[in-house]
């Protein structure tokens, strides 16, 4: 097993920082990804499949939704939480991207915007990995603009029928329950709970790609689909909501990016001391030297980011625009290190024996997903200049 940190991943000591359970947290995360993930991540993302046997185990481990109070959910601090999906990304995004969407987009609007009953039957299932859920926000013609959902949700006596497509929806094949969004009559965004095997429910996987393969992606096709009165997610209204599910993933994907920067850096640094043409190491040139340095200074920079984070997190204080800049910045660091790491590695690195081919092709997904790099560009934007240039003004 490697050690916890090497001195140069934890170049500004930030381990001094951390208390005695946060390690233990990161080495259980670590030693399950070596153990059970990598050896076979290569495989596998190679013929494009999630492990789904790995599910309970990181069920056990707690890794779902591991911030969440009550229901038997351990409730631990943000610095935790961050620590767990950057170990799980320093394997795959395919795994961290998992238990995003279970504990960041199924289970968070469940614990948060469910009635009693729906949160003591789906978060034990949920947590424990019993059950799989997936999050449907995102339609074949509306994506960054979610806004203009055309799925809809029509009162039916008690019930509802929903009708509608969601397109790219990480673990839709998998999930046992969909949170899927939908405009009601009135024009009001609304969250339902919509489990396999209604009828009218269905979904297909989507096969061909060229980043997160070792991930279940895949659609979800609603054709008047009745649901209970009880599949409505009652305190979710409004597209508010919806958007209000998206920071908890993209707070663990400022984290877990750092964990495929991590991953690339580090094989590249051990490739480039071993890696001999012309008179000796590549890592005796200037121009390696010049890549691992800018390298290293993003990494710290992130790293400092990601902790100020996590307390403002833990504080309650946090706001969208803050966690906007550290999924836009960490992303960008990682899919930058990923490029530089895979040039160091020369030919080898577009060789899945190596992670860093892997890494950089999934990153140009996490790039995308949870808010593309210009969407975070212009909320930014916003945030600073209070205009929104998302749209034309309305006249
Ligand atoms: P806008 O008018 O700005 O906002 C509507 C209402 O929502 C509020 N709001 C938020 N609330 C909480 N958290 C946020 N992050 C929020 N962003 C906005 C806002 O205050 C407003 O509230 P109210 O009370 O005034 O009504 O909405 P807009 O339609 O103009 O859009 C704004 C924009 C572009 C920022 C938003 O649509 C956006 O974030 N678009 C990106 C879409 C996106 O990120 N989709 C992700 C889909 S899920 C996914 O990708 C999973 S991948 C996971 C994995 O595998 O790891
Ligand atoms: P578009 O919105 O069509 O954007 C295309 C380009 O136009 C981008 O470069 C974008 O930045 C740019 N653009 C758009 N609007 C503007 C503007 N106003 N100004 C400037 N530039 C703009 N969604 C879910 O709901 N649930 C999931 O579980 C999920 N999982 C995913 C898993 C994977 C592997 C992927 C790739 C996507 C997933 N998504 C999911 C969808 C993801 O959230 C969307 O792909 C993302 O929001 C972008 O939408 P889009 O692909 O339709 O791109």
């Amino acid at each position: 097993m490697s050690p916890a940190t090497s001195p140069f991943t934890d170049f500004y000591r930030l381990d001094e920082l951390l208390t005695d359970e946060e390690k233990l947290i990161r080495q259980t995360a670590r030693a399950f990804v070596e153990k059970e993930a990598l050896p076979r991540l290569p495989r596998l993302w190679e013929e494009g499949r999630f492990p789904e046997d790995l599910i309970p185990a990181m069920g056990a481990l707690g890794l779902y939704g591991p911030s969440l109070d009550g229901y038997g959910l351990p409730g631990l601090g943000n610095r935790a939480y961050g620590l767990m999906m950057l170990e799980l990304e320093r394997g795959d995004s395919g795994l961290r991207s998992f238990a995003s969407v279970q504990g960041g987009l199924v289970m968070y609007p469940i614990h948060r915007f469910g009635t009693e009953e729906q949160k003591r039957r789906w978060l034990p299932l949920l947590a424990t990995g019993e059950m799989v859920g997936c999050f449907g926000l995102t339609e074949p013609d509306h994506g960054s603009d979610p806004g203009g959902m055309e799925t809809r949700a029509r009162r039916d006596g008690d019930g509802w029928i929903l009708h509608g497509n969601k397109m790219w929806i990480t673990n839709a094949d998998l999930a046992h329950v969909a949170v899927v969004w939908a405009r009601d009559d009135e024009g009001v965004v609304r969250g339902f709970l919509v489990e396999k095997g209604l009828a009218g429910f269905t979904t297909s996987r989507m096969e061909m790609k060229m980043s997160l393969r070792a991930s279940d992606t895949g659609e979800l096709h609603l054709d008047e689909v009745r649901v209970p009165a009880g599949a409505l997610l009652p305190g979710a209204e409004g597209l508010g909501a919806a958007l209000a599910c998206l920071n908890q993933a993209r707070y663990s994907i400022a984290w877990g990016t750092l964990g495929s920067a991590l991953a690339c850096f580090e094989e590249a640094v051990a490739y480039a001391g071993a890696r001999v043409q012309f008179d000796g190491p590549i890592a005796q040139y200037q121009l390696t030297q010049k890549k691992l340095a800018d390298i290293l200074t993003e990494i710290v920079k992130a790293q400092v980011l990601l902790f100020r984070l996590a307390e403002l997190k833990d504080a309650g204080t946090i706001t969208p625009s803050q966690i906007s800049l550290a999924k836009r910045n960490n992303c960008e660091m990682a899919l930058m290190t990923a490029r530089l790491c895979r040039q160091v590695l020369g030919a080898n690195g577009i060789s899945l024996e190596y992670q860093t081919g892997r890494h950089l092709c999934n990153l140009e997904a996490v790039l995308t997903y949870e808010g593309t790099h210009d969407i975070h560009t212009l909320i930014l934007g916003q945030a600073v200049t209070g205009v929104a240039a998302y749209h034309r003004a309305k006249e």
